[in-house]
């Protein structure tokens, strides 16, 4: 395995090109846990890497800190020596979502992904709505989005058109792909996405067959077993971590444990390309601060009405937007604590240093 086969490119060889002076190896990281990570080098090796604390301390954010798909630049280290992680490349892409729960901070799913494949199934996971959320968060991270309607073959083939077309009707330039990752069928859409170090990184809810999808396309002779936990009573095996999986006939995968919250990380620029039509129609609407609930001479609502656009589609970019800015301003009250936290740690710093200087004084007898 090549660096190419990696995913390597001339972008990532102008980043390192500093650290090769070094006698500091690129690897890709392949796995991680809370104490280190896996990492493929050049050859097809394979190490675990620990970070160094001066990274650490340099991220501002934990997704700052080098994530699966990171490009790194290792310190090797004296045989028998921990390999050390000395800095991170720049990204070329990413794919992230808010942190699960109250934070309002970005957690990393994905980095330098070409691809993201959504997958999901024509029954009970299928929600149009969730599929607008993933497209809208994949485009804002630079990677192609992709959507696998999976286990067909528990379908029939109406069932599973019609799921096909109201995704297209989302976006008619959207690549949608029926699949039965456990027949091995309609696996060929994916030969014209993976190549030699194109990587793919494959999300969705819990149980929608992603692990089965990476294990096909691995093939019976390279079976792999990432960390998997037995779910008591079901006895399915259920991903508990990311992992990037080199393919023997090129492209690499990232498997993701189920997502259960898929909430935005983005902002309105993003989440308006992401909704061009709703976007040009409101340019339609009589008050420019409409909010399209209800206001009079509003031209989304008219557009719902006379069935341009869906209600569907409308009330979840009106909930999205929301979203969007609580996010914001959850995020501003956090930036106001802090700043007012740090104004008082150095006002008590001042005063402490100022009592001190006056007790200076004082022996010195001074005062
Ligand atoms: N009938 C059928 N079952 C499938 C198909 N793909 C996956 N399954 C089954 O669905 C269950 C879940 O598959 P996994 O691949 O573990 O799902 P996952 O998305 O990786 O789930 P998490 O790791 O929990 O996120 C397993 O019992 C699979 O055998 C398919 O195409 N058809
Ligand atoms: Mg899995
Ligand atoms: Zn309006």
């Amino acid at each position: 395995m090549t660096l190419e086969d990696l995913g390597w490119s001339p972008f990532f060889e102008r980043a390192f090109a500093a650290h090769a002076e070094r006698g500091w190896l690129p690897a890709r990281l392949a796995t991680e846990t809370p104490i280190n990570y896996g990492a493929w080098f050049e050859g097809g090796g394979w190490r675990e890497v620990v970070l160094a604390g001066r990274v650490w301390h340099e991220a501002a954010t934990d997704a700052d800190l080098p994530g699966v798909g990171d490009w790194v630049a290792v310190d090797p280290g004296a045989p028998g020596e921990d390999a050390v992680v000395r800095a991170r490349l720049p990204r070329r892409t990413t794919f992230s979502r808010k942190m699960p729960g109250k934070s309002t901070q970005e957690q990393l799913i994905g980095a330098n992904v070409d691809c993201v494949a959504v997958v999901t199934e024509p029954g009970t996971d299928f929600n149009l709505r969730r599929i607008e959320r993933y497209l809208a968060l994949i485009r804002r991270g630079g990677a192609a989005p992709l959507v696998l309607l999976n286990k067909t073959d528990l379908f029939s083939a109406s069932e599973t058109d019609a799921a096909a077309s109201e995704l297209q009707r989302l976006d008619e330039a959207l690549a949608v792909h029926a699949v039965s990752a456990a027949k091995g069928d309609g696996l060929e859409a994916f030969a014209d996405v993976l190549g030699r170090g194109v990587t793919l990184c494959v999300v969705g809810s819990s149980g929608v067959g992603k692990s089965t999808l990476i294990n096909a396309l691995l093939g019976e002779e390279s079976q792999w077993t990432s960390e998997v936990n037995e779910v008591t009573g079901k006895g399915r095996h259920t991903t508990t971590s990311r992992e990037l999986v080199p393919l023997p006939g090129g492209g690499l995968l990232i498997d993701n444990p189920g997502m259960r919250e898929i909430q935005m990380w983005t902002d309105e620029r993003t989440l308006r390309e992401s909704f061009v039509d709703i976007e040009a129609l409101a340019g339609g609407c009589r008050f420019h601060d409409c909010r399209h609930q209800g206001d009079a001479g509003c031209a989304l609502e008219a557009a719902v009405a006379d069935g341009r656009i869906e209600g569907g589609r409308l009330r979840n970019f009106l909930n999205l937007e929301d979203e969007v800015a609580r996010l914001r301003a959850r995020a501003e009250k956090r930036r106001i604590t802090v700043e007012r936290r740090a104004r008082r740690n150095h006002r008590v710093k001042a005063r402490n240093l100022a009592d001190r200087i006056e007790l200076e004084k004082d022996e010195r007898g001074e005062l």
